[in-house]
């Protein structure tokens, strides 16, 4: 079993995030890194490539971040990991879910001195979904420090009202301006560096402001990859079609395809492909201790 503790409930709840500082098995770290990189490197081990692949080796600046997103339809390697009972089940139970399904995963790869991510909500871009709930688990692959471009969460804003889309998320002139601007008034912002050793993460709630500021080392790799998960009562939004993910709807039909949204964990069940595609591996990963 993979439950978290009272008090991690407790403090999700209460901040809309929580930091795991071990989560991944560190013996696992080298084989996951290395299958990420091949994924930047357009090496496509299944034969098929994310659904969303937004750098491309020798042709994006390179400083921009770089971020490719469903590679567990690439990789098994990254999938046994976005994909795991552990993620979901610690997930569900952290969120209070009656189970989750994954609804995409993405790999973050933001090099010495990259760009950064606009501080925003996930469930803001959630509209093709009803209710356009969210759960993340976020896995750094890397150590993280305040000055890396890690993750920064701003404590409490899963209470605010929801803000609509606002700014743009790669590469923003300031990645504060979009919070700053839907922060309620006379609310501090109240920003937390996730700073783990490689292999911690953290999870955060869909409406808890987040991004990452620039990569301010000239030495620092800063790699992760996210699992975003949605409850299993969620269904699509007719009415708000998304134009790369709405493809994947039966026509008529709201209840979301367990082939290409996998329920990674309800109460004990998994998408019975998910044994065959992406075993669990003794080693990949350790049940959250702290
Ligand atoms: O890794 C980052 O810098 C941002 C990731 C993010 O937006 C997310 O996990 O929802």
């Amino acid at each position: 079993m993979c439950e978290p503790t009272p008090e991690q409930i407790e403090s999700y709840r209460r901040d809309g995030f929580l930091i795991v500082e071990r989560f991944l098995e560190p013996l696992g770290l080298a084989r996951i890194r290395e299958h990420f990189m091949n994924v930047f490197d357009h090496k496509w081990e299944t034969g098929l490539a994310p659904d969303e692949v937004n750098y491309v080796p020798g042709v994006t600046a390179p400083d921009l971040t770089r971020q490719l997103c469903n590679v567990w339809k690439a990789d098994r390697a990254l999938g046994e990991v976005t994909l795991s009972r552990q993620v979901g089940e610690f997930t569900a139970r952290l969120a209070a879910l009656p189970g989750v399904r994954l609804a995409q995963d993405n790999a973050i790869w933001k090099p010495p001195s990259g760009k950064a991510l606009l501080c925003h909500q996930d469930a803001a871009y959630l509209d093709h979904l009803d209710p356009p709930n969210m759960a993340t688990c976020w896995m750094a692959l890397d150590d993280t420090a305040a000055d890396t471009g890690t993750i920064y969460y701003v404590r409490g804003s899963h209470r605010w009202l929801h803000a609509a889309l606002g700014g743009t998320f790669h590469a923003p002139d300031d990645w504060l301006g979009h919070v700053r601007s839907s922060i309620p008034s006379g609310t501090e912002l109240e920003l937390v560096p996730i700073e783990v050793p490689a292999g911690g993460a953290a999870f955060h709630d869909g409406w808890t402001f987040h991004g990452s500021p620039p990569n301010e080392r000239p030495d620092a790799q800063r790699r992760s990859i996210i699992s975003h998960m949605i409850s299993t009562d969620t269904q699509w939004n007719p009415e708000h079609p998304h134009p790369i993910y709405s493809r994947y709807r039966r026509p008529g039909e709201t209840d979301l395809d367990e082939a290409f949204f996998p329920i990674l964990w309800q109460n004990g069940y998994r998408t019975s492909w998910l044994e065959g595609y992406a075993p669990a591996r003794s080693g990949v990963q350790r049940i959250p201790a702290d």
